[in-house]
Formats: structure tokens, C-alpha cells, sequence
């Protein structure tokens, strides 16, 4: 393993709050595996920025009667504490419009046309008479000519996943008149001088999900398209030529530069040589499938046209949307919850490990139900993981008060126990490794229920041979599992850690710390309590009711 990291995940747009579709494939699998590597020694930065630019910011902003800068520092600030609150825990937080990102955009921008990877070229652009405005990406709405979905953006088409060269069937997205066009000058970036380039990359990176790449490198072979990479708007970077005026670069040119200008900014900051550490750590993206194209073509095309002074991604986990009660999640129809209301119901950790429980390391889609999270959290997180730990402290409590008793001799099944005990770090590493977070769990989950049996097996109760192994190792495991669980619920994780009265925090143990038997006869526990409150059903009815269309 690497022992250097940078993690990043798909930028949030300043434009909205946060809901649980964005944390479940992104945000929450990058929060875990980040916590993961710091566990292994790693020096891993989980680094992110709200993306601050582009049309819709600036549609939005004029809504709303407020400066596109005033209206996203609310957005920057909002998003971060709700981020907080779930326990994602950045690093560094930052933004896209950034003085430091905006000089580094503008730098790569300057090498790339100084390498022959920009030209100009006079376009045709949507112009709305009534609007009075060039409409740019999501000020066009229309069909797409790739696969004839209605009412896609004309910079996304968020059904097939790429991008129109021309929408059919055009209109004003303010207005919904027909614009017309006229003509203006934009900067291209030559995707297409990349298609080799990029075609060997994918195949020679084992990291890469296969599916991904497969779906990828058809699109090279079907030929790729260079990228406008103006906007007739003045908000965004400014193009760092004398000749542009009013215009600045596409929000999908800069934001993803942002990973690296934070990085630097945030390492430079504490000492650490930026860029030297980016090129020797491994990288992560974490995205939703949604925007592949433009993490597996145009930002590593970017990154190889400035010679690969930073280094390309080494990994980019891609997993799928998250549905809502199986529909598709919608802000206009009020189809969604947001993560700082769903935080007024319940823990972050129910959310946490119930949305690693459902999501796989693939693009499938992953469905949100009420029902489901009512089952998983009452039964697996409450009635496995929550049962054993209070069973075998509470027990150790009563009967021993609360000092775990001088083991003996083992049998054949404590042998057995223990090797469950030194192998739970490996097993759950391996899978964790590879992306696996949802197995993973799984794997600790079932050490629990391993471990709920042994204690019901061994019938401590009685007090008869036997009992004190019964209560040794069972704390033990409760301590291996209070580890290995932190990545994915920490409050939850800190309070197992606290009621074995053990000192400090989990989160500065090693990962293999969970192999270790290191709780030793004659220890006194801290005081045991439940560590989860039930779900009930009727306010999971509550919450369903709310769901919904708001008229
Ligand atoms: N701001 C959000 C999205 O399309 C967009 C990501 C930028 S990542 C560089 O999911
Ligand atoms: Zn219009």
C-alpha cells in the first residue's frame, strides 16, 4: 500500500443543499476509505471544494437577487457544515473560485495553448432576444441527438451520460422561446489529440473498474470530440488572454483543477511540498457514473497535455444514483430528503451504514427505502452489531463488575474465536483494498453474529468452565470490531471504545490493532449503556408522508 494519499470527491455544485443522493456514491464511500487509510498508516488528505462556476450558478444567483459570489459563499459555507454534521471529515474544504485555483486554471490553460492543445474558432452560439443573452450549456434545453431523450440540458444529456455536439429541437431554458444564432469566438481544447493517449492509460491502469473502461474506450473508438471550453458569461475564470473579453472558461475546465489547487494549497500551507507529494501519493476521484466522461477523458486529456506535471488518477470508484423509495430523486418534485433534515431524525450513523450497507462498487443504481433502513438499522446494526457489544459488556459488568476475568486454557471453540479475531483485519482490509465497502461491512457483521452465537453457546450466565474465556474474548472481539467499524459509523465506534474504557480515540489505533487480543484479564470496563435507539415504524410512516409531490 501506498504510503501516501490524496482523496477527493466529485465537487458539490454551490447551488442547493446537499441530499442524500450526493453522499451516497460519493462523499461517504471517499469518507470511509480515507478513514481506512489513515487507520494503515497512510498520510492520506481527503481534500474537496464547492464548484462555484457555471450557467446554472449564474441563472440561479440572478433569481434570487443576489451577486453569483455572494449567493455561493452561502452555498460553500451551508454545504460544509451539513458535510460536517454527517461526519465527513475533510481535510481541507475550499472552492473553485479560489484566487489559487483561479491562477492555476489560467496557468494550465496558458502551458496547454503553448503545447498546440488549443485553437480559436469562431462558433455558432444560441442567442435568446428576449433574454438579451448568449445562452450557454444549461440555458438550452432540447433532445438529445445521441439518443433522443427530451428535455436534456444541451450540455449533458443525463440519460446516455454524454455530451450533445448539437441539441435538437432548441429553446430559451429561461424563457422558452426559440433562440437563434450568432455568431462568437471560442477557445477549443483538442480532446481528440488525446484518444491514443488516453486509450493506453485505461488499458495499462488495473484500478480502474472494468466496466467503466470497457464503456470508455468505445467512446474513444468512436472518435472524440475537441471541447469549447469558452462561455459568453462573466462569471468563471477569466480566459488570461488579452483578446477575450466578457467571456470566461467553462465550469467543467477549471473545476476539476481545483482537486489540485487545493491539494497544493492546503499541503504548501502546512509545510508539505504539494506537488511533490501529489506525484508520489496514490490518487483518488471518487464520482457517480453521471460524470465519467469528464474524470476517465477529459481530465486525465488535461492533466497528459501539460506532460503529466501532476499526476493522472490511480483510482476513480464510480458507483451508481441513488433512488429514492425506487424513483428517481427530484428537487423540483420535492422527491428527496435532504442530509441535514434527515440528520434532525436520526444519527449520522444509521445513514452511514445503511447507505454503505446498499451501495456496491459498481454503477448499478441504489435505492433509499424507508422500509429497508427500518430493518437494516432495528435488525443488523441494533439487534447484531449493538446486541453483542452491550451483551458481553453488560455481562462482564454484572457478573465480573466490570473486570474482565483471568483467562484459562482455551477449548477447541475459543481457538476457533480467537483466529476469528486475528483474521477479522485481513479479511476486512483485503476487501476494503479493493473498494469493497459494502462487503466489507458485511464481513464485520458477521463477525458480530459470529460472536453473538459464541456468547449464546457458551451460556456464560451459568457460570460454569468456560466462562471467563467466554467473557476475555468477547470483549476482545468487541474492541477488534469498535476498530474495525470506524470507518464507517466513528461516533458510534468511539462510544464501544469508551464504555471498554479504553483510553484515547479509536481513530488513532493501527488497523492491525484489530488482530490484537490487547484487552487483558484484570482490565476494568467503563460503564456500558445502549448504543442505539430503535427505529420506529410509525415514524417511518411520518417520514414517508413528507416525501412527495408539495403542491
Ligand atoms: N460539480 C457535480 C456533478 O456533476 C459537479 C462535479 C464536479 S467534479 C470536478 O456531479
Ligand atoms: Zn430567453
Amino acid at each position: 500500500m501506498n504510503k501516501k494519499a490524496i482523496i477527493t470527491s466529485a465537487l458539490p455544485y454551490a447551488n442547493g443543499e446537499i441530499h442524500l443522493g450526493h453522499v451516497a456514491s460519493t462523499y461517504l464511500p471517499a469518507d470511509v476509505t480515507t478513514r481506512f487509510l489513515k487507520l494503515n498508516g497512510v498520510e492520506a488528505y481527503y481534500v474537496c471544494a464547492s464548484d462555484d462556476f457555471g450557467t446554472p450558478i449564474l441563472i440561479q444567483s440572478e433569481k434570487e437577487g443576489k451577486t453569483p459570489a455572494e449567493y455561493v459563499a452561502h452555498w460553500n459555507k451551508r454545504d460544509y457544515e451539513d458535510f460536517t454534521a454527517f461526519d465527513i471529515d475533510f481535510d481541507y474544504f475550499y472552492k473553485t473560485s479560489s484566487e489559487e485555483n483561479i491562477k492555476f486554471v489560467q496557468d494550465v490553460f496558458l502551458k496547454l495553448n503553448k503545447a498546440g492543445h488549443i485553437y480559436e474558432r469562431e462558433i455558432i452560439q444560441f442567442y435568446c432576444h428576449d433574454c438579451k443573452k448568449f445562452l450557454p450549456d444549461r440555458y438550452v434545453k432540447g433532445s438529445c441527438p445521441h439518443c433522443d431523450a427530451e428535455d436534456q440540458y444541451s450540455d449533458l444529456c443525463e440519460v446516455c451520460g454524454r455530451i450533445p455536439e448539437e441539441i435538437i429541437n432548441p429553446k430559451c431554458s429561461i424563457c422558452g422561446q426559440d433562440p437563434t444564432k450568432e455568431k462568437t469566438s471560442h477557445y477549443f481544447f483538442k480532446l481528440k489529440n488525446f484518444g491514443d493517449a488516453l486509450y493506453q492509460w485505461l488499458e495499462e491502469n488495473e484500478h480502474l473498474q472494468k466496466d467503466v473502461k470497457k464503456y470508455v474506450q468505445n467512446w474513444i473508438k468512436s472518435g472524440l470530440i475537441d471541447w469549447d471550453i469558452t462561455r459568453d458569461i462573466t462569471w468563471g475564470v477569466p480566459i488570461p488572454l488579452d483578446d477575450s473579453k466578457d467571456q470566461v472558461f467553462y465550469g467543467w475546465f477549471d473545476n476539476h483543477l481545483a482537486y489540485i489547487s487545493t491539494a497544493l494549497k492546503f499541503l504548501n500551507d502546512k509545510g508539505i511540498d504539494g506537488k511533490e507529494f501529489w506525484n508520489s501519493a496514490d490518487i483518488y476521484h471518487f464520482i457517480g457514473k453521471d460524470i465519467v466522461y469528464h474524470h476517465y477523458l477529459f481530465l486525465p486529456a488535461m492533466r497528459l497535455g501539460i506532460e503529466s506535471e501532476y499526476k493522472l488518477p490511480d483510482y476513480i470508484p464510480t458507483r451508481g444514483h441513488l433512488t429514492l423509495q425506487s424513483k428517481k430523486i427530484s428537487k423540483s418534485r420535492n422527491w428527496y430528503i435532504g442530509l441535514k433534515e434527515f440528520l434532525e431524525y436520526y444519527p449520522a450513523d444509521y445513514l452511514r451504514f445503511y447507505l454503505v450497507s446498499i451501495n456496491p462498487y459498481s454503477q448499478d443504481d441504489l435505492n433509499f427505502d424507508w422500509d429497508d433502513f427500518t430493518t437494516r438499522i432495528n435488525s443488523e446494526l441494533i439487534g447484531n452489531l449493538g446486541n453483542f457489544v452491550n451483551r458481553a459488556l453488560g455481562f462482564t459488568k454484572k457478573a465480573f463488575e466490570g473486570k474482565v476475568p483471568e483467562s484459562e486454557t482455551f477449548d477447541e471453540k475459543d481457538t476457533e474465536v480467537e483466529e476469528k479475531i486475528k483474521n477479522l483485519s485481513s479479511e476486512v482490509g483485503s476487501l476494503m483494498e479493493q473498494n469493497h465497502l459494502d462487503r466489507a461491512l458485511k464481513k464485520i457483521m458477521e463477525f458480530s453474529s459470529f460472536f453473538n452465537q459464541y456468547f449464546q453457546h457458551k451460556e456464560p450466565w451459568k457460570k460454569g468452565p468456560g466462562t471467563a474465556n467466554c467473557v476475555y474474548l468477547s470483549v476482545n472481539a468487541a474492541r477488534s470490531l469498535s476498530i474495525a467499524i470506524s470507518p464507517f459509523i466513528p461516533k458510534s465506534a468511539q462510544k464501544i471504545w469508551q464504555q471498554l474504557g479504553l483510553e484515547g480515540d479509536v481513530i488513532s489505533c493501527s488497523w492491525n490493532d484489530i488482530s490484537k487480543l490487547a484487552i487483558p484479564s484484570g482490565h476494568s470496563l467503563g460503564d456500558p449503556s445502549p448504543l442505539f435507539a430503535k427505529v420506529e415504524e410509525s415514524d417511518i410512516e411520518k417520514y414517508k408522508k413528507q416525501l412527495g409531490p408539495s403542491e
